[in-house]
């Protein structure tokens, strides 16, 4: 088999399926199995056990998949438009969704697409042993696609590539073919600046490459189960799924394409959602407006609990008041506690 050849031949097949990045890592992750261990030691992890539940199979490919030597990392871009997202931001008013989340789940294209690589890799060598991946199984994406040379791991953990930024997802086939690595320079180009760190509402970067999950909006509103800390509430602002802003004002996105990917694009005008309508959303219209969307993994319960601290954060009028009164008696004691937190927190400004 010429490896090259065949390298060559899955390169140019991943970019006719959408991939917009390509690469090869060896599968030796010792140095991030250290910092990983390290992380879950401290609880930084919150309450996400599936990190901690493998041991060390999220760092050693080969104990996922016995006989894994080289990963396939590739890269799907989901990057749109940053003035929108910033004017959402600023408008108290209205519902912010990451811009991972406004389009298809990406777990399920990204497979669908892999799969499809796998399947191409077969028809050129016949069968081989492999194993796609998207954040569906233990692994350390953004390591593997650093040792793939698909960009630097920045100080906020997100991993970024010199000429595109890191509006980017990742995803891997785990595979016993002896490829040859593509890694170029895994050296970081984030120098002195701190403006993800500066930046991000919560203090969650706790220092570079240092991030304390229990601090991040992202977490809090999409992970963590039960009360959302008070003290981190206001700090949450209108984010009600994800967060970017250590990614919105990261400089290297401003190389960031615009993503050409029809699974990526807004559905329901979820990027332009008033919090007031997300808040009247009875379930059957969340489970609508939500499906085959990664805001799913939320549920409802949580989603009306992150509304309730967006509309606690929004301007003390009428509207507002009265869509937290509708749902004050809510069957839900955790709805009706962050209901009770908002409402206090207007009624507190009316009274200054
Ligand atoms: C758990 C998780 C989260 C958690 C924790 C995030 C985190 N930083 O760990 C939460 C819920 C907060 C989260 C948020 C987000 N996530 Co997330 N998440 C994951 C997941 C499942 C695991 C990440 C992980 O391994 N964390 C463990 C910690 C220890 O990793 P780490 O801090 O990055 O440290 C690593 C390296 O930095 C390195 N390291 C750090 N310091 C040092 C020092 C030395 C000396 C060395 C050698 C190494 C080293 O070692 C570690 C292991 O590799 C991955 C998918 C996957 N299976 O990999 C997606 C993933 C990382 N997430 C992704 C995305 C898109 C997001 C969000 C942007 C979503 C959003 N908009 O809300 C945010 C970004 C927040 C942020 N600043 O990271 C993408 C990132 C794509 C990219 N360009 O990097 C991934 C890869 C999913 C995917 N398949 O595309 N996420
Ligand atoms: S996603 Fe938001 S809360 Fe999390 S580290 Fe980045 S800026 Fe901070």
């Amino acid at each position: 088999m010429d490896v090259q050849a065949l390298q060559e031949k899955i390169e140019k097949k991943s970019r006719e399926l959408g991939f917009t990045g390509f690469g090869i890592a060896e599968a030796e992750l010792s140095a991030d199995n250290a910092h990983l261990q390290d992380w879950l030691a401290k609880g930084q992890h919150g309450q996400m056990d599936y990190m901690a539940r493998h041991g060390d199979m999220r760092a050693i490919p080969s104990l996922l998949q016995p006989g894994t030597v080289s990963v396939i990392s590739v890269r799907m871009d989901y990057g749109n438009d940053d003035t929108q997202a910033w004017e959402t931001l600023n408008n108290p008013r209205q519902a912010y969704i990451a811009r991972y989340a406004l389009g298809r789940d990406y777990h399920k294209t990204l497979r669908q697409r892999l799969k499809k690589l796998a399947q191409y890799i077969e028809s050129e060598i016949g069968a081989f042993s492999y194993r796609v991946l998207v954040d569906s199984a233990p692994s350390l994406e953004r390591a593997l696609a650093r040792n793939a040379g698909l960009g630097w791991i920045g100080k906020h953990t997100c991993l970024i590539d010199k000429d595109n930024g890191s509006w980017f997802f990742l995803g891997e086939i785990y595979t016993d073919l002896p490829l040859t690595g593509t890694a170029i320079s895994t050296q970081g180009h984030c120098g002195t600046c701190t403006r993800c760190i500066d930046i991000c509402p919560t203090q969650a970067i706790i220092a570079p490459n240092r991030l304390d999950a229990r601090r991040c909006i992202s977490y809090l509103t999409i992970e963590h189960q039960g009360s959302i800390p008070e003290e981190f509430r206001s700090a949450i602002g209108n984010r009600i799924f994800g967060c970017d802003d250590c990614q919105l004002i990261c400089p290297w996105n401003k190389f960031a394409k615009r993503h050409v990917e029809p699974d990526f694009m807004v559905r329901h005008r979820l990027d332009a959602l008033g919090l007031i309508e997300a808040f009247a959303w009875s379930e059957a219209e969340f489970l609508h407006y939500t499906e085959g969307s990664a805001i799913r993994r939320t549920g409802y319960l949580n989603w009306l609990r992150n509304v309730a601290i967006a509309l606690g954060n929004a301007e003390p009028d009428t509207e507002t008041l009265a869509a937290l009164h509708n749902r004050a008696e809510h069957e839900s004691p955790m709805v009706r506690e962050h209901v009770q937190w908002a409402l206090h927190k207007l009624q507190a400004r009316i009274s200054d």
